[in-house]
Protein backbone atom coordinates (compact mmCIF):
# COMPACT_ATOMS: atom_id res chain seq x y z
CA UNK A 1 0.00 0.00 0.00
CA UNK A 2 1.43 3.86 -1.07
CA UNK A 3 1.30 6.09 1.96
CA UNK A 4 0.49 9.07 -0.60
CA UNK A 5 -2.76 7.66 -2.09
CA UNK A 6 -4.64 9.37 -3.98
CA UNK A 7 -8.78 9.76 -2.78
CA UNK A 8 -11.88 11.53 -4.50
CA UNK A 9 -12.83 14.95 -3.04
CA UNK A 10 -14.86 12.68 -0.18
CA UNK A 11 -11.25 11.25 0.97
CA UNK A 12 -12.04 7.64 -0.37
CA UNK A 13 -9.51 5.81 -2.16
CA UNK A 14 -9.36 5.52 -6.03
CA UNK A 15 -8.70 2.87 -7.93
CA UNK A 16 -7.18 4.35 -11.11
CA UNK A 17 -6.31 7.99 -11.76
CA UNK A 18 -5.61 7.24 -15.68
CA UNK A 19 -8.30 5.28 -16.90
CA UNK A 20 -12.26 5.79 -16.83
CA UNK A 21 -14.30 2.90 -16.30
CA UNK A 22 -15.72 1.15 -19.24
CA UNK A 23 -17.94 -1.58 -20.52
CA UNK A 24 -15.11 -3.63 -21.93
CA UNK A 25 -11.88 -2.19 -23.48
CA UNK A 26 -14.32 -0.51 -25.79
CA UNK A 27 -17.31 -0.24 -24.30
CA UNK A 28 -19.33 2.94 -22.71
CA UNK A 29 -18.46 4.74 -19.50
CA UNK A 30 -21.17 4.27 -16.92
CA UNK A 31 -22.46 6.83 -14.69
CA UNK A 32 -20.76 4.93 -11.64
CA UNK A 33 -17.32 6.09 -12.68
CA UNK A 34 -18.20 8.86 -10.20
CA UNK A 35 -14.54 9.94 -9.79
CA UNK A 36 -14.45 10.75 -13.50
CA UNK A 37 -17.39 12.66 -13.24
CA UNK A 38 -15.77 14.29 -9.69
CA UNK A 39 -12.54 15.52 -11.70
CA UNK A 40 -14.15 16.77 -14.61
CA UNK A 41 -16.91 18.88 -13.14
CA UNK A 42 -14.51 20.08 -10.10
CA UNK A 43 -12.20 21.44 -12.88
CA UNK A 44 -14.75 23.32 -14.94
CA UNK A 45 -15.45 25.37 -11.48
CA UNK A 46 -11.92 26.44 -10.63
CA UNK A 47 -12.00 29.52 -11.72
CA UNK A 48 -13.43 32.31 -9.98
CA UNK A 49 -14.73 35.63 -11.65
CA UNK A 50 -11.90 37.73 -11.78
CA UNK A 51 -11.34 40.93 -10.23
CA UNK A 52 -13.05 43.88 -12.33
CA UNK A 53 -10.47 45.71 -12.21
CA UNK A 54 -6.77 44.98 -11.00
CA UNK A 55 -7.55 41.36 -12.38
CA UNK A 56 -3.58 40.86 -12.49
CA UNK A 57 -1.76 40.53 -9.51
CA UNK A 58 0.97 39.04 -6.74
CA UNK A 59 1.57 39.23 -3.25
CA UNK A 60 3.43 38.18 -0.20
CA UNK A 61 2.24 37.97 3.41
CA UNK A 62 4.92 40.30 5.70
CA UNK A 63 5.01 42.20 9.03
CA UNK A 64 4.51 45.85 10.01
CA UNK A 65 6.46 47.42 12.82
CA UNK A 66 5.41 50.65 14.53
CA UNK A 67 8.70 51.91 15.22
CA UNK A 68 7.74 55.60 15.38
CA UNK A 69 5.39 57.10 18.04
CA UNK A 70 2.10 58.87 16.11
CA UNK A 71 -0.28 57.60 19.36
CA UNK A 72 -0.66 61.68 19.99
CA UNK A 73 -2.74 61.25 16.61
CA UNK A 74 -4.41 57.96 16.95
CA UNK A 75 -5.70 55.27 19.49
CA UNK A 76 -5.26 52.23 16.90
CA UNK A 77 -3.24 49.14 18.69
CA UNK A 78 -1.19 48.54 15.21
CA UNK A 79 0.06 52.14 15.48
CA UNK A 80 1.35 51.78 18.74
CA UNK A 81 5.01 52.39 19.30
CA UNK A 82 6.84 48.61 19.11
CA UNK A 83 3.41 46.79 17.92
CA UNK A 84 4.06 44.41 15.65
CA UNK A 85 1.25 43.01 13.10
CA UNK A 86 1.23 39.89 10.31
CA UNK A 87 0.41 41.54 6.92
CA UNK A 88 -0.71 40.84 3.40
CA UNK A 89 -0.08 42.85 0.42
CA UNK A 90 -0.91 42.52 -2.73
CA UNK A 91 0.63 44.28 -6.12
CA UNK A 92 -1.53 44.26 -9.20
CA UNK A 93 -1.97 46.58 -12.06
CA UNK A 94 -5.69 48.04 -13.03
CA UNK A 95 -7.40 47.64 -16.90
CA UNK A 96 -5.41 44.78 -17.28
CA UNK A 97 -7.54 41.56 -17.13
CA UNK A 98 -5.64 38.29 -15.95
CA UNK A 99 -2.83 36.71 -18.14
CA UNK A 100 -1.97 40.64 -19.44
CA UNK A 101 1.61 41.74 -19.37
CA UNK A 102 2.44 43.12 -15.37
CA UNK A 103 4.36 45.82 -17.34
CA UNK A 104 2.04 47.95 -19.42
CA UNK A 105 1.76 51.76 -18.33
CA UNK A 106 -0.82 51.62 -15.62
CA UNK A 107 -1.09 52.92 -12.02
CA UNK A 108 0.22 49.58 -9.46
CA UNK A 109 -2.46 48.47 -7.00
CA UNK A 110 -1.04 48.04 -3.62
CA UNK A 111 -3.75 46.62 -1.40
CA UNK A 112 -2.41 45.77 2.00
CA UNK A 113 -3.64 43.90 4.67
CA UNK A 114 -2.85 44.26 8.41
CA UNK A 115 -3.86 41.44 10.62
CA UNK A 116 -4.14 43.42 13.59
CA UNK A 117 -5.21 42.87 17.71
CA UNK A 118 -8.66 44.95 17.39
CA UNK A 119 -9.42 43.03 13.76
CA UNK A 120 -8.14 43.29 10.09
CA UNK A 121 -7.13 46.55 9.07
CA UNK A 122 -7.21 47.28 5.62
CA UNK A 123 -5.72 49.88 3.40
CA UNK A 124 -6.01 49.43 -0.27
CA UNK A 125 -3.71 52.10 -1.81
CA UNK A 126 -1.99 52.36 -5.46
CA UNK A 127 1.61 53.23 -6.11
CA UNK A 128 0.53 57.13 -7.27
CA UNK A 129 -0.82 59.60 -4.16
CA UNK A 130 -3.39 60.59 -6.69
CA UNK A 131 -6.76 59.11 -8.98
CA UNK A 132 -8.45 60.28 -11.85
CA UNK A 133 -11.31 61.21 -10.74
CA UNK A 134 -13.39 62.88 -7.58
CA UNK A 135 -16.50 60.91 -7.38
CA UNK A 136 -17.24 57.47 -7.66
CA UNK A 137 -20.44 57.82 -9.83
CA UNK A 138 -17.63 58.56 -12.47
CA UNK A 139 -15.77 55.06 -12.02
CA UNK A 140 -17.47 52.52 -13.83
CA UNK A 141 -17.40 54.86 -16.88
CA UNK A 142 -13.50 55.77 -16.13
CA UNK A 143 -12.72 51.88 -16.17
CA UNK A 144 -14.87 51.42 -19.08
CA UNK A 145 -12.98 53.72 -21.65
CA UNK A 146 -9.92 52.05 -20.41
CA UNK A 147 -10.54 48.78 -21.33
CA UNK A 148 -12.08 47.59 -24.22
CA UNK A 149 -14.42 49.14 -27.15
CA UNK A 150 -18.04 46.95 -26.73
CA UNK A 151 -18.12 45.55 -30.31
CA UNK A 152 -14.49 44.84 -31.76
CA UNK A 153 -13.34 43.79 -27.79
CA UNK A 154 -10.11 46.03 -28.65
CA UNK A 155 -9.28 48.57 -26.19
CA UNK A 156 -8.99 52.20 -27.91
CA UNK A 157 -7.15 55.39 -27.48
CA UNK A 158 -10.24 57.51 -29.00
CA UNK A 159 -11.98 55.96 -25.71
CA UNK A 160 -9.60 56.73 -23.22
CA UNK A 161 -8.78 60.56 -24.46
CA UNK A 162 -12.40 61.32 -25.06
CA UNK A 163 -12.93 59.92 -21.13
CA UNK A 164 -9.97 61.79 -20.24
CA UNK A 165 -10.59 65.24 -22.00
CA UNK A 166 -14.18 65.27 -20.72
CA UNK A 167 -12.82 64.94 -17.18
CA UNK A 168 -10.38 67.61 -16.67
CA UNK A 169 -10.02 66.86 -12.84
CA UNK A 170 -7.79 63.39 -14.27
CA UNK A 171 -5.07 65.19 -15.61
CA UNK A 172 -2.69 65.49 -12.79
CA UNK A 173 -2.92 61.66 -11.81
CA UNK A 174 -2.72 61.33 -16.30
CA UNK A 175 0.25 63.07 -16.04
CA UNK A 176 1.68 61.12 -13.45
CA UNK A 177 0.80 57.84 -15.56
CA UNK A 178 2.33 59.26 -18.62
CA UNK A 179 5.80 60.33 -16.70
CA UNK A 180 8.30 57.51 -15.57
CA UNK A 181 6.41 56.47 -12.91
CA UNK A 182 3.80 54.89 -14.58
CA UNK A 183 6.11 52.09 -15.56
CA UNK A 184 7.81 50.84 -12.43
CA UNK A 185 10.80 48.37 -12.46
CA UNK A 186 9.18 46.19 -10.20
CA UNK A 187 6.84 46.06 -7.39
CA UNK A 188 9.61 46.08 -4.98
CA UNK A 189 11.56 49.37 -6.95
CA UNK A 190 8.05 51.74 -5.91
CA UNK A 191 6.17 53.60 -3.49
CA UNK A 192 2.69 53.06 -2.03
CA UNK A 193 0.27 55.43 -0.81
CA UNK A 194 -3.26 55.08 0.63
CA UNK A 195 -4.34 57.89 -1.65
CA UNK A 196 -7.07 59.30 -0.02
CA UNK A 197 -7.57 61.58 3.13
CA UNK A 198 -8.31 58.94 6.03
CA UNK A 199 -9.71 60.29 9.57
CA UNK A 200 -7.28 59.30 13.23
CA UNK A 201 -8.53 59.61 16.18
CA UNK A 202 -6.33 59.12 19.75
CA UNK A 203 -7.85 57.91 22.89
CA UNK A 204 -9.18 61.90 24.04
CA UNK A 205 -10.96 61.52 20.69
CA UNK A 206 -9.78 64.09 19.23
CA UNK A 207 -9.72 63.56 15.13
CA UNK A 208 -6.97 64.49 13.01
CA UNK A 209 -6.81 64.11 9.20
CA UNK A 210 -4.11 61.98 7.39
CA UNK A 211 -2.35 60.61 4.42
CA UNK A 212 -0.20 57.22 4.47
CA UNK A 213 2.94 57.20 2.41
CA UNK A 214 5.20 54.12 1.99
CA UNK A 215 8.23 54.95 0.72
CA UNK A 216 10.18 51.46 -1.08
CA UNK A 217 13.35 50.83 0.78
CA UNK A 218 14.29 48.98 -2.43
CA UNK A 219 14.79 52.43 -4.53
CA UNK A 220 12.73 53.80 -6.92
CA UNK A 221 13.27 52.21 -10.25
CA UNK A 222 11.49 52.60 -13.55
CA UNK A 223 11.72 51.08 -16.94
CA UNK A 224 11.92 53.07 -20.49
CA UNK A 225 8.42 52.41 -22.91
CA UNK A 226 11.04 50.03 -24.64
CA UNK A 227 12.13 47.96 -21.91
CA UNK A 228 8.23 48.02 -20.99
CA UNK A 229 7.00 46.68 -23.75
CA UNK A 230 9.66 43.80 -24.56
CA UNK A 231 9.08 42.68 -21.37
CA UNK A 232 4.94 42.35 -22.08
CA UNK A 233 6.19 40.23 -24.94
CA UNK A 234 9.19 37.98 -23.05
CA UNK A 235 8.00 37.74 -19.97
CA UNK A 236 4.00 38.71 -18.88
CA UNK A 237 4.92 38.03 -15.49
CA UNK A 238 7.84 39.89 -15.03
CA UNK A 239 6.44 41.52 -11.89
CA UNK A 240 4.89 38.31 -10.22
CA UNK A 241 8.22 36.44 -11.02
CA UNK A 242 10.60 39.26 -9.71
CA UNK A 243 8.83 39.49 -6.00
CA UNK A 244 8.46 35.63 -5.57
CA UNK A 245 12.17 34.77 -6.13
CA UNK A 246 13.78 38.22 -4.42
CA UNK A 247 11.74 36.16 -1.20
CA UNK A 248 12.83 33.00 -1.96
CA UNK A 249 15.92 33.66 -1.77
CA UNK A 250 15.93 35.88 1.59
CA UNK A 251 16.12 39.47 -0.11
CA UNK A 252 13.02 41.02 1.95
CA UNK A 253 11.36 44.15 0.02
CA UNK A 254 10.83 46.31 2.76
CA UNK A 255 8.94 50.30 2.76
CA UNK A 256 9.18 52.62 6.12
CA UNK A 257 5.61 54.31 6.71
CA UNK A 258 5.07 57.70 6.84
CA UNK A 259 2.15 60.10 7.12
CA UNK A 260 1.39 63.56 6.84
CA UNK A 261 -0.91 64.91 9.36
CA UNK A 262 -3.56 67.97 9.01
CA UNK A 263 -5.07 68.98 12.24
CA UNK A 264 -9.06 68.69 11.73
CA UNK A 265 -9.45 72.40 12.08
CA UNK A 266 -7.04 73.28 8.75
CA UNK A 267 -9.11 71.36 6.77
CA UNK A 268 -12.07 74.54 6.40
CA UNK A 269 -10.07 76.94 5.20
CA UNK A 270 -6.97 75.40 3.67
CA UNK A 271 -6.07 76.39 0.19
CA UNK A 272 -7.68 73.69 -2.00
CA UNK A 273 -10.23 70.80 -1.07
CA UNK A 274 -7.75 68.59 1.26
CA UNK A 275 -10.26 65.69 0.90
CA UNK A 276 -10.16 66.17 -3.45
CA UNK A 277 -8.10 62.67 -4.70
CA UNK A 278 -7.03 64.33 -7.49
CA UNK A 279 -4.82 66.53 -5.19
CA UNK A 280 -1.35 65.67 -2.92
CA UNK A 281 -0.69 67.79 0.14
CA UNK A 282 2.84 69.35 -0.61
CA UNK A 283 5.01 68.33 1.89
CA UNK A 284 6.64 72.01 3.12
CA UNK A 285 2.62 72.58 4.20
CA UNK A 286 2.74 68.74 6.34
CA UNK A 287 5.82 67.19 6.82
CA UNK A 288 5.95 63.11 6.64
CA UNK A 289 6.32 61.40 10.46
CA UNK A 290 7.55 58.43 10.03
CA UNK A 291 5.60 55.35 11.46
CA UNK A 292 7.06 52.33 10.77
CA UNK A 293 8.57 49.74 8.90
CA UNK A 294 6.70 47.00 6.29
CA UNK A 295 8.71 44.02 5.62
CA UNK A 296 7.11 41.11 3.02
CA UNK A 297 9.17 38.04 3.87
CA UNK A 298 6.86 35.22 2.97
CA UNK A 299 5.51 34.09 0.16
CA UNK A 300 2.19 32.40 -0.46
CA UNK A 301 2.09 28.85 -0.59
CA UNK A 302 -0.95 28.93 -2.69
CA UNK A 303 -1.70 31.62 -5.20
CA UNK A 304 -5.38 30.59 -5.55
CA UNK A 305 -6.07 30.40 -2.18
CA UNK A 306 -4.13 33.13 -0.55
CA UNK A 307 -3.96 35.30 -3.50
CA UNK A 308 -6.51 34.98 -6.10
CA UNK A 309 -9.33 34.98 -3.04
CA UNK A 310 -7.68 37.22 -0.66
CA UNK A 311 -10.31 39.82 0.16
CA UNK A 312 -9.34 43.51 0.64
CA UNK A 313 -12.09 46.27 2.19
CA UNK A 314 -11.71 50.17 2.14
CA UNK A 315 -14.40 49.85 5.15
CA UNK A 316 -12.16 47.10 7.35
CA UNK A 317 -11.57 50.06 9.67
CA UNK A 318 -9.89 49.48 12.96
CA UNK A 319 -10.72 51.75 16.35
CA UNK A 320 -8.77 54.86 15.37
CA UNK A 321 -8.95 55.18 12.03
CA UNK A 322 -11.74 56.29 9.90
CA UNK A 323 -13.20 57.49 6.86
CA UNK A 324 -12.96 61.34 5.59
CA UNK A 325 -15.32 63.63 3.30
CA UNK A 326 -13.78 62.09 -0.13
CA UNK A 327 -16.71 61.00 -2.09
CA UNK A 328 -13.63 58.55 -3.58
CA UNK A 329 -13.28 56.43 -0.48
CA UNK A 330 -17.02 56.23 1.01
CA UNK A 331 -18.18 54.95 -2.87
CA UNK A 332 -15.43 52.17 -1.78
CA UNK A 333 -16.88 51.57 1.34
CA UNK A 334 -19.81 50.04 -0.48
CA UNK A 335 -17.84 48.89 -3.63
CA UNK A 336 -15.22 46.20 -1.88
CA UNK A 337 -16.99 44.11 0.43
CA UNK A 338 -19.76 44.28 -2.21
CA UNK A 339 -17.26 42.75 -5.02
CA UNK A 340 -16.13 39.93 -2.63
CA UNK A 341 -19.97 38.83 -1.66
CA UNK A 342 -19.91 38.31 -5.69
CA UNK A 343 -16.57 37.39 -6.41
CA UNK A 344 -15.51 35.10 -3.77
CA UNK A 345 -18.90 34.47 -1.81
CA UNK A 346 -20.89 35.68 1.10
CA UNK A 347 -18.48 34.36 4.11
CA UNK A 348 -15.37 35.35 2.07
CA UNK A 349 -14.18 37.00 5.29
CA UNK A 350 -14.45 33.24 6.87
CA UNK A 351 -11.25 31.61 4.29
CA UNK A 352 -8.59 31.65 6.12
CA UNK A 353 -6.50 34.47 4.27
CA UNK A 354 -8.94 37.20 5.07
CA UNK A 355 -9.92 35.89 8.45
CA UNK A 356 -9.09 37.95 11.48
CA UNK A 357 -6.27 37.02 14.33
CA UNK A 358 -8.94 37.77 16.94
CA UNK A 359 -12.17 36.03 17.64
CA UNK A 360 -15.21 36.98 15.44
CA UNK A 361 -18.34 37.28 18.10
CA UNK A 362 -21.54 38.71 16.21
CA UNK A 363 -25.03 37.27 15.44
CA UNK A 364 -24.20 36.65 11.41
CA UNK A 365 -25.37 33.27 10.55
CA UNK A 366 -25.92 30.49 7.73
CA UNK A 367 -24.94 31.58 3.77
CA UNK A 368 -23.06 29.73 1.45
CA UNK A 369 -19.81 27.66 2.36
CA UNK A 370 -20.17 28.94 6.09
CA UNK A 371 -18.22 26.75 8.30
CA UNK A 372 -17.34 29.32 11.54
CA UNK A 373 -20.00 29.21 13.96
CA UNK A 374 -21.02 30.16 17.23
CA UNK A 375 -21.66 27.38 19.98
CA UNK A 376 -24.91 26.11 20.41
CA UNK A 377 -25.21 28.01 23.27
CA UNK A 378 -24.82 31.40 21.51
CA UNK A 379 -28.05 33.73 20.60
CA UNK A 380 -29.18 34.39 17.29
CA UNK A 381 -30.37 37.59 18.23
CA UNK A 382 -29.72 40.26 20.08
CA UNK A 383 -30.46 42.17 22.40
CA UNK A 384 -31.43 39.25 24.54
CA UNK A 385 -31.03 38.40 27.90
CA UNK A 386 -28.82 35.07 27.88
CA UNK A 387 -25.27 36.25 27.27
CA UNK A 388 -25.18 36.85 23.34
CA UNK A 389 -22.13 39.38 22.53
CA UNK A 390 -23.14 42.74 22.81
CA UNK A 391 -21.67 45.90 21.26
CA UNK A 392 -19.24 47.77 23.94
CA UNK A 393 -18.46 51.38 22.98
CA UNK A 394 -15.71 51.31 25.09
CA UNK A 395 -13.63 49.46 22.96
CA UNK A 396 -14.16 51.70 19.92
CA UNK A 397 -14.63 55.20 21.30
CA UNK A 398 -16.00 57.73 19.22
CA UNK A 399 -16.32 56.49 15.73
CA UNK A 400 -14.70 59.80 13.68
CA UNK A 401 -16.54 61.66 11.48
CA UNK A 402 -17.31 65.29 10.92
CA UNK A 403 -19.68 68.23 11.07
CA UNK A 404 -21.73 68.85 7.79
CA UNK A 405 -25.50 69.72 7.17
CA UNK A 406 -27.31 71.17 3.93
CA UNK A 407 -29.90 70.06 1.65
CA UNK A 408 -29.78 66.76 -0.90
CA UNK A 409 -27.73 68.54 -3.60
CA UNK A 410 -26.23 67.08 -6.32
CA UNK A 411 -22.63 68.85 -7.31
CA UNK A 412 -19.07 69.06 -6.88
CA UNK A 413 -17.70 69.50 -3.23
CA UNK A 414 -16.94 72.40 -1.70
CA UNK A 415 -14.16 74.35 -3.62
CA UNK A 416 -11.50 76.14 -2.01
CA UNK A 417 -9.41 79.39 -3.54
CA UNK A 418 -6.92 77.14 -5.06
CA UNK A 419 -8.92 74.52 -6.39
CA UNK A 420 -8.56 73.24 -9.69
CA UNK A 421 -7.59 70.64 -12.33
CA UNK A 422 -4.45 71.97 -13.97
CA UNK A 423 -2.36 73.28 -11.10
CA UNK A 424 -0.60 70.13 -9.53
CA UNK A 425 -0.03 67.98 -13.36
CA UNK A 426 1.31 72.06 -14.35
CA UNK A 427 3.54 71.69 -10.97
CA UNK A 428 4.49 67.83 -11.11
CA UNK A 429 5.58 68.53 -15.41
CA UNK A 430 7.67 71.55 -14.67
CA UNK A 431 8.97 71.21 -11.29
CA UNK A 432 9.32 67.68 -10.62
CA UNK A 433 10.05 65.99 -14.07
CA UNK A 434 13.76 67.11 -14.94
CA UNK A 435 14.61 67.46 -18.07
CA UNK A 436 15.21 63.90 -19.31
CA UNK A 437 11.73 62.85 -17.70
CA UNK A 438 10.16 65.86 -19.50
CA UNK A 439 11.62 64.32 -22.97
CA UNK A 440 10.31 60.85 -22.26
CA UNK A 441 7.26 62.35 -21.11
CA UNK A 442 6.50 64.36 -24.41
CA UNK A 443 7.15 61.32 -26.14
CA UNK A 444 5.18 59.36 -24.21
CA UNK A 445 2.03 61.53 -25.00
CA UNK A 446 2.92 62.16 -28.79
CA UNK A 447 3.03 58.53 -29.30
CA UNK A 448 -0.28 57.92 -27.21
CA UNK A 449 -2.42 61.25 -28.55
CA UNK A 450 -1.30 59.87 -32.12
CA UNK A 451 -3.04 56.86 -31.49
CA UNK A 452 -5.98 59.04 -31.70
CA UNK A 453 -7.98 58.84 -34.82
CA UNK A 454 -11.30 61.32 -33.98
CA UNK A 455 -10.05 64.92 -35.11
CA UNK A 456 -12.51 66.57 -32.23
CA UNK A 457 -10.82 64.21 -29.30
CA UNK A 458 -7.04 64.86 -30.59
CA UNK A 459 -7.57 68.31 -30.52
CA UNK A 460 -8.94 68.66 -26.88
CA UNK A 461 -5.95 66.30 -26.34
CA UNK A 462 -4.00 69.00 -27.00
CA UNK A 463 -5.75 71.69 -25.34
CA UNK A 464 -5.61 69.24 -22.18
CA UNK A 465 -2.30 69.21 -22.35
CA UNK A 466 -1.76 73.08 -23.12
CA UNK A 467 -3.85 73.47 -19.95
CA UNK A 468 -1.31 71.41 -18.24
CA UNK A 469 1.33 73.19 -19.23
CA UNK A 470 1.60 76.23 -22.73
CA UNK A 471 4.94 74.97 -23.78
CA UNK A 472 4.01 71.70 -23.56
CA UNK A 473 0.56 71.58 -25.46
CA UNK A 474 2.21 73.62 -28.02
CA UNK A 475 5.48 70.69 -28.65
CA UNK A 476 2.99 68.05 -28.75
CA UNK A 477 0.75 69.85 -31.61
CA UNK A 478 4.31 70.70 -33.56
CA UNK A 479 5.10 66.66 -33.01
CA UNK A 480 1.22 65.53 -34.61
CA UNK A 481 1.72 67.82 -36.57
CA UNK A 482 -2.34 68.97 -36.54
CA UNK A 483 -3.07 72.35 -37.44
CA UNK A 484 -3.13 75.27 -34.28
CA UNK A 485 -6.48 75.80 -32.84
CA UNK A 486 -9.24 74.94 -35.53
CA UNK A 487 -12.06 72.69 -34.76
CA UNK A 488 -11.67 70.07 -37.08
CA UNK A 489 -15.22 68.35 -37.96
CA UNK A 490 -15.48 65.96 -35.69
CA UNK A 491 -15.01 62.62 -37.30
CA UNK A 492 -16.63 60.23 -35.30
CA UNK A 493 -19.52 58.99 -37.34
CA UNK A 494 -16.78 57.99 -39.88
CA UNK A 495 -14.75 56.08 -37.24
CA UNK A 496 -17.70 54.77 -36.54
CA UNK A 497 -16.34 52.93 -32.86
CA UNK A 498 -18.68 53.99 -30.53
FE1 LIG B 1 -10.62 50.11 -6.58
N1 LIG B 1 -11.81 48.49 -6.76
N2 LIG B 1 -12.22 51.30 -6.77
N3 LIG B 1 -9.45 51.77 -6.38
N4 LIG B 1 -9.05 48.94 -6.23
C1 LIG B 1 -11.40 47.20 -6.73
O1 LIG B 1 -12.60 45.49 -5.60
C2 LIG B 1 -13.53 50.91 -6.73
C3 LIG B 1 -9.87 53.08 -6.44
C4 LIG B 1 -7.79 49.33 -5.82
O2 LIG B 1 -5.64 43.52 -4.70
C5 LIG B 1 -12.54 46.24 -6.80
O3 LIG B 1 -11.97 43.43 -5.00
C6 LIG B 1 -14.42 52.04 -6.81
C7 LIG B 1 -8.90 53.95 -5.88
C8 LIG B 1 -6.96 48.19 -5.64
O4 LIG B 1 -7.68 42.73 -4.37
C9 LIG B 1 -13.76 47.13 -6.91
C10 LIG B 1 -13.60 53.14 -6.93
C11 LIG B 1 -7.85 53.15 -5.49
C12 LIG B 1 -7.74 47.07 -5.95
C13 LIG B 1 -13.16 48.50 -6.79
C14 LIG B 1 -12.26 52.67 -6.90
C15 LIG B 1 -8.22 51.80 -5.80
C16 LIG B 1 -9.04 47.58 -6.29
C17 LIG B 1 -12.44 45.24 -7.91
C18 LIG B 1 -14.04 54.59 -7.11
C19 LIG B 1 -6.51 53.56 -4.87
C20 LIG B 1 -7.31 45.60 -5.93
C21 LIG B 1 -12.37 43.92 -7.27
C22 LIG B 1 -14.74 55.14 -5.95
C23 LIG B 1 -6.63 54.39 -3.66
C24 LIG B 1 -7.42 45.07 -4.54
C25 LIG B 1 -12.29 44.22 -5.87
C26 LIG B 1 -6.87 43.67 -4.52
C27 LIG B 1 -10.15 46.74 -6.60
C28 LIG B 1 -13.96 49.56 -6.69
C29 LIG B 1 -11.09 53.52 -7.10
C30 LIG B 1 -7.31 50.70 -5.61
C31 LIG B 1 -14.56 46.96 -8.19
C32 LIG B 1 -15.95 51.99 -6.81
C33 LIG B 1 -9.03 55.45 -5.79
C34 LIG B 1 -5.49 48.20 -5.22
O5 LIG B 1 -14.63 46.86 -5.84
Amino acid sequence: MTANFSTTQSGAPVVDDSNSSALGRDGAIPLTDHYLIEKLAQFNRERVPERVVHAKGGGAFGVFETTGDVSKYTKAALFQPGTTSETLLRFSSVAGEQGSPDTWRDPRGFALKFYTSEGNYDLVGNNTPVFFIRDGIKFPDFIHSQKRLPGSNLRDADMQWDFWTLSPESAHQVTWLMGDRGLPASWRTMNGYGSHTYQWINEAGEKFWVKYHFKSNQGHETLTGDEAEALAGSDADHHIRDLYENIEQGNFPSWDLKVQVMPYEDAKNYRFNPFDLTKVWPHGDYPLIPVGKLTLNRNPENYFAQIEQATFAPSNFVPGIAASPDRMLQARIFSYADAHRYRVGTNHAQLPVNAPKNEVRNYSKDGASRFFFNSPQTPVYAPNSVGGPAADPSLTGPEGGWENDGDLVRAAHTLHAEDNDFGQAGTLYREVYNDAEKARFLETITGAVGGVTIADIRERAIQYWTNVDAELGAKLRANLGTASGAAQNSDAEAANKF
